[in-house]
């Protein structure tokens, strides 16, 4: 039996890249808070996604996909996992279901054998699956000897996601909510305009750009009335070489960028938008400290 104590708890969601933990954590809350695309290592920090309800409030950490880190940006991604496992009462590791079991599994789960505590696995895009394919991975993922749950789901579809709310609220503490009621991320909105515009790059692009492209916002300015916000943001790529694939033929790929974030932010953020988006380069800016620490203080 639950009692009605309202309850608080952190739930980490974690995994291999691509495997659908901001699909997840948008579906979970209901609103986009977690840029997401078909690109492995898209999520390239910790993202916090807040759920309000009457059994309590749930604090959600997106965090970036599990891989062997390459570049000092990337240790960063694997410092913010790392982090999110030491901060949870439920760490969640989210499996696409769909692809078949490879070394990067076996790299997450010799990971979170050195994690303490609950910990649940999320078999997702289930609605890629065979019916046949479940049961075994099911097995598979019990056989481990790590899982408090094992649940299907589609993050896709939202199939199973709120039985599975429903499980975690049954395993949050009793406690005060830690955030305001009305909110749903910790994000700022300037840092959260940068993730949109990166998000549109990375599905508008190919091959090596995705993982050589940041973001900065250089102003974002609110008018008195709140009824247009300006943003003049940069498109920063590694070589001289990539800024004509961002730019396109005679604007049109900027420019098609430029629009697609401008819509959705204009509809999350609920005012008019002014976009200016130029491109720069930053040779080896994925080794750059101080350049990696700029890109993230809007978070704090
Ligand atoms: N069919 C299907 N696709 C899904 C599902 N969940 C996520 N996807 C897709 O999988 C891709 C990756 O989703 P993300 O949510 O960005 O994955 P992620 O785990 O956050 O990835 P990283 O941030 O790179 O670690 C996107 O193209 C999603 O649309 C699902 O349940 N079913
Ligand atoms: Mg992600």
């Amino acid at each position: 039996m639950s009692s009605n104590e309202p309850k608080f708890g952190i739930v980490s969601l974690v995994g291999r890249p691509n495997a659908g933990k901001s699909t997840l954590l948008n579906r979970i809350l209901g609103q986009k808070v977690s840029i997401v695309s078909e690109k492995p290592q898209t999520t390239r920090n910790r993202i916090v996604g807040i759920l309000n309800d009457p059994r309590g409030q749930i604090a959600f950490l997106d965090t970036p996909g599990i891989h062997r880190p390459l570049h000092k940006l990337n240790v960063r991604m694997m410092d913010h996992v790392r982090s999110a496992f030491a901060e949870a009462d439920v760490i969640a590791l989210i499996v696409d279901a769909s692809e078949p079991f490879g070394k990067g599994d076996e790299y997450v789960i010799e990971m979170l054998r050195e994690t303490e505590g609950t910990r649940f696995a999320l078999l997702n895009k289930i609605d890629r699956l065979k019916k046949n394919r479940l049961l075994p991975l099911i097995h598979q993922y019990n056989g481990f000897g790590l899982f408090d749950e094992i649940i299907p789901i589609s993050a896709e579809t939202g199939d199973g996601v709120d039985h599975l709310t429903g499980i975690l609220f049954d395993r949050m503490p009793p406690g005060v909510a830690r955030y305001p009621n009305e909110d749903f991320t910790t994000q700022p909105e300037r840092f959260f305009a940068a993730e949109l515009i990166r998000e549109k790059v990375l599905r508008n692009t190919e091959e090596e750009l995705p993982y050589t492209t940041a973001v900065s916002v250089d102003r974002f300015e609110e008018d008195e009335a709140k009824k247009l916000i300006k943003i003049y943001a940069t498109i920063i790529v590694e070589r001289e070489s990539q800024k004509p694939i961002v730019i396109g033929k005679q604007g049109t790929m900027i420019k098609k960028i430029g629009t697609e974030a401008r819509v959705e932010l204009e509809s999350v953020l609920g005012t008019k938008v002014f976009l200016d988006l130029h491109v720069g380069v930053h040779e080896k800016w994925r080794e750059d400290e101080r350049f990696l620490g700029e890109l993230e203080w809007p978070l704090g």
